[in-house]
C-alpha cells in the first residue's frame, strides 16, 4: 500500500514537473521571438570542384601598326618577257672606206657611137630650154613687181624692222615707200599674191612720236593709207609700220620679225 502510494506520488510530481516544465517552456519561447541573436560563425567548408570554362570575351580594340618587316632576299631571275615593238629607225651611219678594186671586165661591143651622141647632143638642148623656162616659171612666181619708177622685191625672210631696212640698203634700196596709189596698189598686189597678210614697209616715226617719215626721212603727209583708228601708238610701242593685203598701213612695234618689200630705183638699177 505504501508502495502504491509512493508510485502515485511520482506520478503526480512528475505530472506537475512536467506541467512546470512546460510553462516554463512556452515562458521561455515568448522571451524567444522577441530578441534574435546571431550564431556563431561556421567553420570554413571544403575547397570546391573546379569550375567549367567561362564564355569567350569580347573582341578587344585594334592594334597598334606592327613595323616594316626586314626586307627580303633577291628573287631568281625571271623569265624572258615578250618581244617588245621595234624602235626607231636609227640614224644613217657614215660612208664606209672605199673597197678593192674589181676585176677588169671583159672587152666591150663596139657600137655606132654617132647617133648617141647626135642623141645626147639634142638632149642637151632640151635640157637648156628646160631650165631657161624653169628659170622664167621662178622669176615670174618669186619675181618682182615695178611701177614706172621702182622695182619691188619681196623678200621671205623673217627679220626685225632695222634688220629688214639694212638688208634692203646691202643691195642698193630700201624698205619699200609707197608714196602714192599706183606704187600703194602695186605692194598690196604682191602681198595678196604671196599669199602673206603684212610686211614691214619703210614707214616710221622714230625721230619724233607721231610724226611719220618714210626711210628716206621725207615726210608721210598728202598720200597715206593708215587703217581706221591707226596710227595709234598702241603700248607706246609702235614706231615703226605695216601694210596689209588690203593695202592699208597700221603702226606696229619695230620688234616683231616678219617679211619685208624691198624697193629700189630703176634709174639706179
Ligand atoms: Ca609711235
Ligand atoms: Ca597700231
Amino acid at each position: 500500500m505504501i508502495r502504491k502510494k509512493s508510485i502515485l506520488r511520482l506520478v503526480l510530481l512528475s505530472l506537475l514537473s512536467l506541467d512546470l516544465s512546460v510553462g516554463q517552456l512556452l515562458t521561455e519561447e515568448t522571451c524567444n521571438v522577441q530578441i534574435l541573436v546571431p550564431g556563431l560563425k561556421g567553420e570554413p567548408g571544403e575547397k570546391g570542384i573546379k569550375g567549367a570554362p567561362g564564355r569567350p570575351g569580347r573582341v578587344g580594340p585594334h592594334g597598334e601598326d606592327g613595323h616594316a618587316g626586314i626586307k627580303g632576299q633577291k628573287g631568281i631571275m625571271g623569265r624572258y618577257g615578250k618581244l617588245g615593238p621595234s624602235g626607231i629607225k636609227g640614224y644613217k651611219g657614215d660612208v664606209g672606206d672605199p673597197g678593192p678594186q674589181g676585176l677588169t671586165g671583159d672587152p666591150g661591143v663596139p657600137c655606132e657611137c654617132a647617133p648617141m651622141r647626135k642623141l645626147i647632143g639634142e638632149m642637151d638642148i632640151v635640157v637648156a630650154q628646160l631650165s631657161s623656162e624653169l628659170k622664167f616659171i621662178k622669176n615670174a612666181v618669186a619675181g618682182i613687181k615695178e611701177t614706172d619708177s621702182k622695182i619691188y622685191l619681196m623678200v621671205k625672210e623673217e627679220k626685225r624692222y632695222f634688220d629688214a631696212e639694212a638688208h634692203c640698203q646691202s643691195r642698193g634700196g630700201h624698205l619699200a615707200m609707197p608714196k602714192d596709189e599706183t606704187a600703194n596698189t602695186a605692194i598690196a598686189a604682191y602681198i595678196t599674191q604671196a599669199g602673206l597678210s603684212r610686211v614691214y614697209i619703210g614707214i616710221h616715226d622714230l625721230d619724233q612720236e607721231g610724226v611719220f617719215t618714210y626711210v628716206d626721212r621725207s615726210l608721210v603727209s598728202t598720200f597715206n593709207k593708215w587703217r581706221r583708228g591707226e596710227p595709234n601708238n598702241a603700248y607706246d610701242d609702235e614706231d615703226c609700220a605695216e601694210m596689209l593685203a588690203s593695202g592699208e598701213w597700221t603702226d606696229v612695234s619695230c620688234h616683231p620679225t616678219m617679211y619685208f618689200v624691198c624697193e629700189f630705183d630703176k634709174d639706179s638699177i
